[in-house]
Parts: structure tokens; sequence; C-alpha cells
């Protein structure tokens, strides 16, 4: 199975080498594509240095920021043209370790989609205040109970998809910007039947750098898992697939 591993970044010039170093060790056989929104603390020339340096990684430099959601698109796109078999999301912050992705890649044998869930047994988090555990676990429980998704993590962002699922969606009709994104995801996963499994990991707080997440990423996810959340519930009750609003 040929592995790519896709990493956004902005402004991650502090943590990109040691996620980077701890990634070719822990997961060698894994190619990496670093998804690079023109970092202004120069992200994306460390990244063209680490490409020259070694042949498994590779670089997409994007013009401006344009959120998570827009880099990963993008760097799907990518290794759907080129012959990879298991696409990974990791942050490169360090919040994912990669010493945990060969327990992801081992489940991806009976699975369409793997998680690396904080909140399934044995998942957990360090370093996280109660206000950010309290706000992740709020958004995993609003959009599971809006979407009727059988997940517990549903905004995590350490996942391993097979090609055939990102082939199976409509890529382009994802429109969520922010960490929406990967509720977007799983919903559209889980709509087309196919296998979701979550595997315990150990998600730690960012060590350098700061967070891009902000009030408006907040925002944008809960108006529209509550946007589909609704939808999706019209069109049950209708039986006829027309929508009020969209
Ligand atoms: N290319 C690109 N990468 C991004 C963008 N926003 C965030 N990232 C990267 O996506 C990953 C996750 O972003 P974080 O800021 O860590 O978001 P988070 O993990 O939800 O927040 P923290 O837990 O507070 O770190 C990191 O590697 C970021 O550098 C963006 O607009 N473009
Ligand atoms: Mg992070």
């Amino acid at each position: 199975m040929r592995v790519v591993t896709i990493m956004p970044t902005y402004n991650e010039i502090e943590s990109l080498p040691l996620t980077l170093a701890r990634l070719r060790a822990a997961v060698p056989s894994s190619d990496v594509l670093i998804v690079d929104d023109n970092s202004p603390d120069g992200t994306g020339d460390l990244a063209d240095r680490s490409a020259a340096s070694d042949p498994r990684v590779h670089v997409l430099h994007r013009t401006g920021k344009e959120g998570l959601g827009a880099a990963y698109i993008a760097g799907f796109r990518w290794a759907l043209e080129r012959d990879y078999d298991l696409l990974v999301e990791m942050d490169a912050d360090g919040s994912h370790g990669p010493e945990q992705l060969p327990r992801l890649l081992e489940a991806v044998e009976g699975a369409d989609l793997v998680i690396g869930s904080r909140w399934v047994t044995g998942g957990s988090v360090q370093n996280w205040s109660l206000h950010r555990t309290l706000l992740s676990r709020a958004g995993s429980g609003y959009s599971r109970l809006m979407l009727g998704l059988p997940v517990r993590d549903v905004t995590a962002g350490f996942r391993v998809f097979r090609r055939s699922t990102l082939e199976a969606l409509e890529l382009s009709a994802v429109e969520s910007v922010g960490y929406g994104f990967q509720v977007d995801m799983t919903f559209r996963v889980a709509r087309s039947g196919l296998r979701i499994v979550e595997v315990p990991i150990t998600f730690v707080e960012r060590g350098f750098g700061v967070s891009k997440m902000s009030g408006s990423i907040v925002v944008e996810a809960m108006v529209n898992v509550t946007r589909w959340g609704l939808a999706a519930r019209w069109r049950k009750l209708s039986g006829d697939g027309r929508l009020p609003w969209s």
C-alpha cells in the first residue's frame, strides 16, 4: 500500500522539523506532502529545504491562507493524481503523534476511514485547558446528535482515508473552511454508507506556535452542522428530496 501523509501548515516553522523527523522515523514508507499557505514565517521555505534533502517529502505551495479545508482538498487532489492507496491527515504542530500512525494504518484494513479519536475508551488529551476540552467535546456531541453520526470524535484531524473513499465523494462540493471541514468529511463518508472506525489516540497540545482556531471557525462549524442536520431531517420528513432552503 502506498501511503502519503498530508500536512497542512501555516506558521509552523518551529514545529514542522520535529514533526517531520518523527514521522519519517515512525513510518519511513510514508511519503509526505506539506501544504503551505504562503506562511509569513518561512515554513514554506523550510519545507522546500526538507524536500530537497529527502525524496519522500513534497511541498504544495498555495498563494495565501485559505483555511484547513481548502488546503486538504488541494492535498487530496495532488495525491489522487498520483498512485497513493492511503491518504493520511496529520497536523504539523505535534498534536498528532506520528508514532501512533501505524495503529491507524493497521485499522484501515477493516475500514474506509480511520479516525484517531480522543473521545473513545483509551483516547485522551494532554495539556488541554478545560475550555478547549469542553469546546471539542461539545462540538463532537452536537455534530453526532444533529447528523446522526456513529462517531465520538467528529472534529478529529488525525485520519486515514482509503483512496476509494475520497474517490467516492464529490470533493468540489466540500465548502467548509475551518475545522468544520472534518465534520463535513465525516458526514459525507457516513452518508455514502462507508465504514468508519475510531482508534484511540493521545492528543498533545502544541508545544510551539499559535493555534489557528478562531471564533469564526467555531461559528462556521455550528451553523453548517445545524443547516445540514435540519436539511437531512427535512429530506426524511418530506420524502421527496426537495429542500426549503439550501
Ligand atoms: N495550509 C494551511 N494550514 C493550516 C491553516 N489553518 C491551520 N493550518 C494547519 O492545520 C493544522 C491544525 O491547525 P491548528 O492551528 O493546530 O488547529 P487546531 O489543532 O484545531 O488548534 P490547536 O489545538 O489550538 O493547535 C496545523 O498544522 C496548522 O498549521 C490554513 O489556513 N492553511
Ligand atoms: Mg493543533
